[in-house]
């Protein structure tokens, strides 16, 4: 069995990603003692200080081999029309890990949809099958709930003051903690207001590992 640590929404939350890196035992190379590697849900950059450094650091991990990322909604809309655009667009929507037992998406899945890579496909995973109401507003499905695949799903997108964990099918965890939006990060689910933090999921142990948002990450609003 493979083993992991699947991190969150990190937003260009790059001095935040490193204390992560280190409570997790990577060294800045990526690299792990016991071989264990890093897989990122996707939303690199955007909403936190340091996009670009972020995307290149991140970038440098996935090119030597050390991690993984499925692709977010804003790491493509960030990279258009940058020299980055082609290869953001290589990163897969579904980052099926350990055999099939682990499945990293950034926004959501239906069992259906796992393997497929049209549009449908393109939508729950990128923005979490989300459709406007009558007003204009997104309404998200809650994915996790109707799940009932087989393996286990991480996926960031939504915010959650605690990581998300659900039993439906192969079970599923939501692990955007809100690193990049201070003390105005907002439940998706609740509406409470808390301090974002960043958090990873430690694959096969299913633990979570959290760190505080690093001040200089964070723009002033
Ligand atoms: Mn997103």
């Amino acid at each position: 069995m493979a083993e992991y640590d699947v991190v969150g929404d990190v937003h260009g939350c790059l001095n935040t990603l490193h204390n992560l890196m280190d409570q997790l035992g990577y060294e800045r190379s990526g690299r792990h003692s016991t071989g264990r590697r890093l897989a990122f849900v996707g939303d690199i950059v955007t909403r936190g200080a340091h996009s670009a450094e972020t995307f290149d650091y991140i970038a440098r991990l996935v090119g030597t081999g050390r991690a993984s990322m499925a692709r977010g909604n804003k790491d493509g809309a960030w990279a258009e029309g940058r020299p980055e655009e082609k290869w953001v667009s290589s990163f897969p929507l579904q980052l099926m890990l350990d055999d099939g037992r682990l499945l990293v998406v950034h926004a959501a899945i239906r069992s259906d949809l796992i393997g497929r890579v049209d549009e449908e496909a393109e939508h729950w995973c990128l923005r979490g099958g989300a459709e406007p109401d009558e007003s204009g507003t997104e309404i998200r499905p809650d994915w996790q709930a109707m799940y009932d695949g087989d393996p286990f799903v991480v996926a960031g997108h939504s915010v959650v003051r605690e990581p998300r964990f659900r039993e439906a099918g192969g079970g599923s965890v939501v692990i955007d903690t809100g690193a990049a939006y201070g003390e105005k990060a907002r439940d998706r689910f609740s509406g409470e207001t808390f301090d974002g933090y960043l958090s990873a999921l430690r694959w096969p142990e299913r633990s979570i590992v959290s760190v505080p948002t690093h001040p200089d990450d964070l723009v002033a609003t």
